[in-house]
């Protein structure tokens, strides 16, 4: 039988399986190691890997023994993890000003931003649990009268609630996302302020007084798809990844992993997930942000060992049970593709979320087939003889459509009701749904940690990333299937703000990243590259609305 030879780090601990922990190398035997009681192993993070890791002492206390050599890391330990050292912003709530939109909320990276409704009763009989009256004054002065939560409600005849809004200071990385996305819409409920030396003391017990409140069920409206996140159960994804401050990827797959909660429960998701930087981020040990089972497949085999396990399932009768794959554009539509493709012909009920950063983001920014003509990326150096990626973006939305009756959409976090219901259709059609999502980089793509939600936008409105729909219900014809809907000026080449008179196209884009700097002359003349990478992404949009039916 295969052996597994572990070195032990420390010869002094307890050991979850009973072996003695007093050699110098532990060996498991492949029997040790498949028929490992989880519930010990649950017991082992809670007692002793958590708390090591939590104290910085893991490097000389722990055994590196048999959890690590399961790669086992039980859900939702990244409620565990403690980043309020990492910034030294974080953001403070003006009640005032707050509509209760829960936009913010949505777009936190790292659910770090919660929002709760309740009434005025319920809050104060919590209240009233707080000997301090400091302390309730300053807690009662965190909820605002919305018109959304208070008025509508009072209009009604209903009984109207409060609405507040809470940072948790341990998972907050300082972004300043959420104040970006309040501002965009001209709330300003948000600010960012300097932590001193009281400030993560009162952030953390205001955060635990709303970790004790729950929003009543009236006060959660299903038409209004930002509110699923005032539900606690649709936070699945707990925070506590390792991702950078600021990436678009994690917002993404929050929203997602909430919309399929909202709709099926938690019980009934099981995501497996590309190599990456989502399984980078979502697996450096001993933390994890998802509180539902999740496997990491290797880089480009996701889809395959999707189909086994979506076998198995319905095997065990598990058909109802949704079944996500992850991956970026590297693992799904470049290296990756020929086993998604595969999958898709298949039939069989998987859902393929595709976080397209347009570069293999993990491995340090190399370009994959989804990178722009003229993006500088590590395999495609901007210099002398080629000023980047020469060659033309490959869509992955067309080759998916051309599958046999794929549900297929591209959509972005920002755009959040396109984005919910995306994600809600495909979850409801009954057979393989692909979801590409543009998600901001901000290392690759060389924008400020705030920008992830604007350069979302911005890649719509350019014609950079078209918003689509492709529904194999709506009919025979692509015409039928294919809607363009929440794209500005669906008929026109490029869009126009009327109230400036602005065409934004690819150029304007480009200007605002990093990663296409070295297009423009001083005088901001853009290069010939830069010219064939706007006429690309124009043929692009031409092409989408000939398939429609717009043009
Ligand atoms: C079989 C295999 N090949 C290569 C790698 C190395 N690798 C790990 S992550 C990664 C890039 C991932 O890029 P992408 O799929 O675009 O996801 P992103 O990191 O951008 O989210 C690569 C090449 C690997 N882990 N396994
Ligand atoms: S985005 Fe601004 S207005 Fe909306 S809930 Fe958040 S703080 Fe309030
Ligand atoms: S600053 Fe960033 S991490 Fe912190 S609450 Fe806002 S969006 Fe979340
Ligand atoms: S490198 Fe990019 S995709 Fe990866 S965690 Fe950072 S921002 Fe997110």
């Amino acid at each position: 039988m295969a052996s597994i030879d572990i070195e032990a780090k420390s010869t002094t601990n307890g050991h979850a399986n009973g072996h003695a922990a007093t050699a110098e190398s532990l060996i498991y035997s492949e029997a040790d190691i498949l028929t490992t009681d989880l519930d010990a192993l649950q017991r082992q993070f809670a007692d002793e890997i958590l708390p090591a890791y939590g104290h910085g002492t893991a490097d000389v206390m722990l055994l590196a023994d048999l959890a690590t050599a399961r790669s086992f890391v039980p859900a939702g330990t990244g409620s565990y993890r403690d980043f309020s050292y990492i910034a030294p912003e974080i953001p403070e709530y003006h009640e005032a000003q707050c509509t209760g939109c829960m936009t913010c909320v949505t777009a936190c990276p790292d659910t770090a931003i919660l929002g709760v409704a309740l009434t005025e009763a319920t809050l104060d009989s919590e209240l009233a649990k707080i000997p301090s009256e400091a302390e309730r004054v300053r807690l009662r002065a965190q909820f605002a009268h919305t018109k959304k939560y208070w008025d509508v409600f009072e209009k009604k005849g209903e009984e109207p609630a409060l609405f507040g809004i809470f940072v948790d200071p341990t998972k907050c990385k300082g972004c300043a996302e959420c104040v970006e996305v309040c501002d965009e819409l001209d709330y300003h409920a948000l600010t960012m302020i300097s932590k001193q030396q009281d400030t993560l003391p009162a952030y953390q017990t205001a955060f635990t007084f709303f970790s004790g409140l729950e929003t009543p069920e009236t006060y959660i409206n299903e038409k209004a798809l930002a509110d699923m996140m005032l539900r606690r159960e649709t936070l699945g994804y707990v925070g506590g990844a390792g991702s950078c401050s600021g990436c678009g990827e994690a917002t993404a797959l929050r929203m997602f992993l909430g919309a399929t909660i909202f709709q099926y429960g938690k019980e009934n998701v099981g995501i497996v997930n590309a190599t990456g930087c989502s399984t980078v981020y979502a697996s450096t040990y001993p933390y994890n942000p998802w509180d539902v089972p999740w496997t990491n497949s290797l880089f480009e085999n996701a889809p395959a060992d999707a189909m086994g396990v979506r076998q198995r399932w319905n095997q065990m009768g598990w058909n109802d049970k949704r079944l996500w794959v992850i991956g970026g554009d590297g693992a799904m539509l470049d290296i990756g593709f020929q086993s998604l493709s595969r999958a898709l012909a298949s039939g069989l009920d998987i859902k393929y979320l595709v976080l397209d950063t347009q570069v293999y983001s993990n491995t340090g920014g190399q370009a994959s087939t989804g990178s722009y003509t003229s993006q500088n990326t590590k395999l495609s150096q901007h210099g002398k003889a080629h000023g980047g990626k020469h060659e033309k973006r490959k869509e992955i939305t067309l080759l998916a459509m051309m599958h046999p009756d794929v549900y297929v959409a591209q959509t972005t976090a920002s755009h959040i009701n396109h984005f919910y219901r995306c994600i809600m259709e495909a979850n409801s059609y009954d057979g393989p749904a692909v979801i590409s999502i543009y998600t901001t980089c901000q290392p690759e793509h060389q924008v400020a940690d705030n920008m992830a939600g604007h350069q979302a936008k911005l890649a719509v409105d350019s014609r950079a990333f078209p918003l689509l729909v492709h529904d194999p219900r709506r009919g025979e014809s692509i015409a039928e299937r294919l809607d363009l809907k929440g794209n500005p000026a669906v008929d026109q080449d490029w869009y126009t703000i009327k109230k400036t008179g602005e065409t934004i196209d690819f150029l304007t884009f480009a200007r605002s990243e990093g990663r296409f700097s070295k297009h423009f002359g001083r005088d901001g003349t853009p290069s010939e590259e830069l010219l064939r990478a706007q006429a690309d992404r124009l043929s692009f949009w031409h092409r989408l609305q000939e398939l429609a039916g717009v043009r």
